[in-house]
Parts: structure tokens; sequence; C-alpha cells
């Protein structure tokens, strides 16, 4: 499968984030991407930079004033003080509950908070070329399918920072640009009348599912660690079925954490694929978190490198033009295996 890789991704590298008071090593590093890019090269897939520019897709996904923030943060983070170069900005205050987000404050950490929904995501000088980057690669993977004339399509958009947790106009869980999102409306606008986005990223696409809450043409399926335990905590429950337009085009399959069985994961994959299949969707993304794994070291579901291959294969098994986009997944030297596993099992199927 042709992957169109982000060789921008090592823009964004920044050197800590907190756990629990204390300052820890990001678990959303460079290597994610590069051990990924090693493991296809091992096995002979094709390698492409990114050719399609993401901006009118990102214009249709975020808010204006979100992008024209993110664009330039870093330059207003300078601003600030010259030394503000080695330090990394966190927000420390969000418009809550009753709290007003329609005016853009002034001042730069409260606008940070106005456009973050956790201080879980540090930004880094590159941060914008990096996501940039990716959202291009994952407009490049779309616009590969769509223009499909034969035969099945699929493009794989290998990429880092991921972008599922990122909202129209919010950035969270290690998350900038919504990366699926582009894809998934890169190919409405090519001409696919519906799509279907998949996310099995072990934490819920909270951003992917506000972004096409209120739409039918994008249909939004979730498996996921159950937010009464797990990030992102706060969207996520199995109730959220669609608002307006969009009701009855939203499912999420929450699962309880734990590292027992993936019997109940592959039986909830099939729950997914069903609603795929009926919604009669002309094009699949997939949202490829792969921190589903037994060993990933933030999460807590047991997926084994096989289980990634039956995944693939099931996924395969629609006969759907596909784009699969990486989320997220940080038992980073698992995840060359683990998502190549993805690639060839759709491959084979
Ligand atoms: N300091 C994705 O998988 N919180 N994002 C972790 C550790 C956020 C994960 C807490 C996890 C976000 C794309
Ligand atoms: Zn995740």
């Amino acid at each position: 499968m042709i992957t169109f890789f982000n060789d921008r991704h090592r823009a964004h590298a920044p050197q800590f984030e907190f756990f629990r008071g204390e300052r820890v090593a990001c678990f959303e590093t460079p290597a994610r991407a590069d051990h990924v890019r090693a493991r296809l090269i091992e096995r002979g897939h094709v390698l492409s930079p990114a050719e399609t520019d993401s901006r009118v897709a990102l214009a249709q996904v975020h808010s204006a004033r979100y992008l024209e923030f993110f664009e330039h943060a870093w330059r207003d983070w300078l601003a600030l003080s010259p030394g503000n170069a080695s330090l990394q900005p966190f927000p420390s205050v969000w418009p809550v509950r009753s709290l007003r987000s329609d005016i853009e404050p002034a001042d730069f950490i409260a606008r940070l908070g106005l456009y973050s929904m956790d201080n879980g995501t540090p930004l880094s000088a590159g941060a914008w070329q990096a996501a940039k980057a990716g959202a291009d690669a994952a407009a490049s993977a779309a616009t590969f399918v769509a223009a499909g004339t034969h035969g099945r399509r699929a493009a794989f958009s290998c990429s880092r920072p991921p972008g599922h947790h990122a909202g129209a106009d919010f950035m969270g869980g290690y998350c900038f640009l919504n990366n699926a999102a582009v894809a998934a409306q890169t190919l409405r606008n090519a001409g696919a009348a519906r799509v279907a986005i998949l996310d099995v990223d072990y934490h819920h696409g909270n951003g992917t599912q506000s972004i096409f809450y209120e739409r039918a043409d994008v249909l939004c399926v979730s498996l996921h660690g159950s937010p009464l335990t797990e990030y992102p905590f706060y969207l996520g429950h199995a109730d959220e079925a669609g608002q307006g337009a969009g009701e009855g085009f939203n499912l999420n399959l929450p699962l309880a954490a734990g590292r027992t069985s993936s019997g109940h994961w592959f039986e909830a994959l099939e729950t997914a694929c069903q609603r795929i299949g009926s919604y009669r969707a002309d094009a699949l993304v997939v949202a490829l978190g792969l921190d589903t794994f037994v060993d990933d070291p933030i999460s807590r579901f047991a997926l084994l490198a096989d289980d990634f291959s039956r995944l693939g294969r099931r996924l395969g098994a629609l006969g759907l033009p596909a784009v699969f986009v990486l989320e997220g997944g940080y038992a980073a030297a698992a995840l060359g295996v683990n998502a190549v596993n993805v690639i060839e099992g759709f491959e084979e199927a």
C-alpha cells in the first residue's frame, strides 16, 4: 500500500509533558513515526512525500480563528520574551461553563487556554510545520484514493503529531490538526457522497466526533476505552448518536479498560463494521491508533501483534476504498510491526 509520509514530523519534538504533578518525557515522540517508516521500507512498501495542500479541507473542518492562532502561536509565544525559545507554553486557564469563549483575549496564555482542551499538548517551535505537513499527507492519501478509477484503492498517511482529539477550534491529547477529518473532507470534496470514519485508537476521537456531529455525510464510529476512566473523559459515551441532520450518524462503542481479553474488542469491531456496511459508505477513513496494544504504556487494552493483522483483514472485507491515518500508540518500537500488520492484513483480504 502506498504511504504518504510526513517527512517534516521531526519539527515537532517537545521536551516534556506533565503526569501527576511531575514533568515526564513525552510519550508522543519522533521515534514513533520513524519506527513505522523503517518497517514499511523493510516490507517493501512505497513511500511518497505529501503532494496535496490541505488548506481547503482544513478551513472546512477547523475554525478560521483557531487556524490563525495555531499557525502563529510560536511567534506570539516568543514575542512575550526571547528566552521563551527554550521553554514550552502551557495553558493555565480555560473558558469552562459560564465563561465566554466568543471573545479572544489579547493575552497569549489566555488565548492558548481558549484553544486547548488540556495541558497535555505541548506546543513546540515546529508544531505548526509538522502538523500542517501531516494534514497535507492525509489530504494526499485521500486524493490518491479518490482518484482510483478501477479496483479498490487504499493509502496510508504515516504522520505525527496525531489528530483525532483536535476539534474545530481546539488542540488536545497531543493533537493539533484533525488529520482524519481532513481525509474525510477531502474525499467528500472529491465526490464521495458518504464517508465513514472508523476510529480504533484506544482513546475516543472526541475532535472528529464533534466536527461531524451534525452532519449525515460523514458517519463517525469509534471503539475506545470507557470515558468514565479513560482520556478524554468528557465525551465518547454510548448515548452520543449525533444531532440535527447528523442524528443517527455517530456510533460510540466504549469498552471497559482492562488487559483481560481482545474478544470484546473484536465483538465491538463487528458491530462497527455492520454499521459501516448499512451506511453504504463510498469510502472509509481509519483513524489508526495502535495504543490498544498490550504493551502500550498509557493505555489498558490487550491487543497483540496478530490482532492487528486480524483488524486489517476485517477492514479489507468491507470492500471499500480506504485511507489509513496514523493516530496514537506509544509502545514506539512495536508500532512498525503493528501498523504494517494492519496495512498488510487489509491488502490480504
Ligand atoms: N500525561 C492519542 O492517543 N493524556 N492521544 C495522557 C499522560 C492524554 C492520547 C496523560 C492522552 C492522549 C492521540
Ligand atoms: Zn490514543
